[in-house]
């Protein structure tokens, strides 16, 4: 390739460029003879061998490129508006019209030769730069990988599930109802009519006067009662409400498991045969189960089920008040009042019932001591289940 340089100084006036240029016929004719002010301005130059030249000097420039833009100056210099190839064809018209087809065929395949070598080495630095690029973006397989943090399941529903596993093996099916509830299916059907001192430690959050969040799942089984009749075995779980302030023991939001077998002949000695049954595979086979009298509006008689305290085997300690036991549910033979609500003959059936608090169940056996804990969302807390 010349350099800039010469261009500029070997400037070849149009007078002698004509001359410089025998015709066939002429003296010192050669065929494709072309005048180049650039190579020769004495002489010109044989088109074949300037071809060549060119092909040569761009297969060593092409050697020297290190990048696309490099291949695109040489495509300016070689190929574009004032390129070497471009201004020989541009000489063509200095030719003989007999030698011009073939001179212009030369110059043309010189063109494509050329176009071909750029797009070659084009394709080939594509490449090197693409995988240059690949390697910066590689994945680094010796970093240890992003932990997922994995969910648990609430210790709540981990309790309910473990109770509700027992009684459905012992052949009780499970049963769910609306947690906003007619004042009707949450009290009166319960035996609790209006004016009953029962409802003051349950007061609810009332919609209206009639619609109310329900206080317990009790709803649930008056309403199975309602469309069936005996036998019965059902548990009703789910969120239960009540207007209480929130404390260690309390909360306005809880989980209640109730439930309730209806059938002829049905005794407290079912009800002491199934609890019992319950606190061994609850708690474990070595526990004492004790009932003692209680009340309830809807069951007669009443009991409070109690389990001898899990930390200090009923010695007596902190947790259980030194009484050596723990109150883990109410219970009782269901009243005849409510049979009639449904619109069964207390004469026919008889059943009992119970209920419990799964928060109450699940700060016993994980030995928690504030009911919040379960509502608070603490990671530290939740993950531990
Ligand atoms: C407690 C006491 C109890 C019941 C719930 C019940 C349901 C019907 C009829 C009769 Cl439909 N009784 N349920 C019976 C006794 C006790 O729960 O302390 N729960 C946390």
């Amino acid at each position: 390739m010349l350099n800039k340089k010469s261009r500029s100084k070997r400037v070849v006036p149009r007078k002698r460029l004509i001359i410089f240029v025998p015709l066939p016929g002429e003296e010192n004719y050669k065929p494709f003879f072309i005048l180049s002010r650039f190579i020769n301005d004495e002489e010109g130059i044989l088109l074949e061998n300037k071809t060549k030249e060119i092909k040569k000097e761009i297969v060593s420039e092409l050697n020297r490129v290190k990048d696309l833009k490099d291949i695109e100056k040489l495509r300016v210099e070689y190929l574009g508006r004032k390129g070497v190839v471009t201004l020989l064809l541009r000489k063509l018209g200095i030719l003989s019209p007999e030698e011009r087809p073939k001179a212009g065929q030369l110059l043309n395949q010189t063109k494509r030769e050329i176009e071909d070598l750029l797009k070659t080495k084009e394709v080939e630095i594509e490449k090197l730069e693409k995988e240059k690029r690949l390697q910066g973006e590689g994945i680094d397989i010796t970093l240890p990988g992003r932990k997922i943090d994995k969910g648990a399941i609430h210790p709540i529903n981990l309790v309910l599930k473990e109770i509700e596993e027992i009684f459905l093996s012992l052949g009780f099916k499970i049963e769910e109802g609306p947690e906003v509830e007619l004042d009707y299916y949450n009290f009166e059907a319960l035996n609790i009519p209006k004016d009953h001192p029962a409802r003051d430690d349950q007061d609810s959050f009332y919609i209206s006067r009639e619609i109310l969040l329900r206080t317990h799942t009790s709803p649930v089984e008056i309403r199975v009662m309602e469309k069936q009749l005996p036998p019965i075995r059902i548990i009703a779980t789910g969120k239960c409400y009540r207007r209480d302030a929130a404390d260690s023991t309390h909360s306005p939001m809880f989980h209640q498991i109730e439930g309730l077998a209806v059938d002829k002949d049905i005794t407290f000695g079912d009800l002491k045969g199934v609890l019992t049954f319950f606190v061994h595979k609850m708690f474990g086979k070595d526990r004492k189960v004790r009932f003692r009298p209680g009340y309830f509006p809807f069951t007669e008689p009443s009991a409070e089920v109690d389990v001898s305290c899990l930390l200090c085997q009923g010695k007596g300690c902190s947790a259980c008040g030194y009484s050596g036991w723990l109150e883990i549910m109410g219970a009782g033979e269901t009243d005849p009042a409510v049979f009639k609500m449904v619109g069964y003959d207390p004469e026919k059936y008889s059943g009992f019932a119970f209920g419990m608090g799964a928060e109450r169940i699940a700060m016993l056996k994980y030995g928690i001591n504030d009911i919040r804990l379960f509502f608070e969302n603490d990671l530290r807390f939740l993950k531990q289940f």
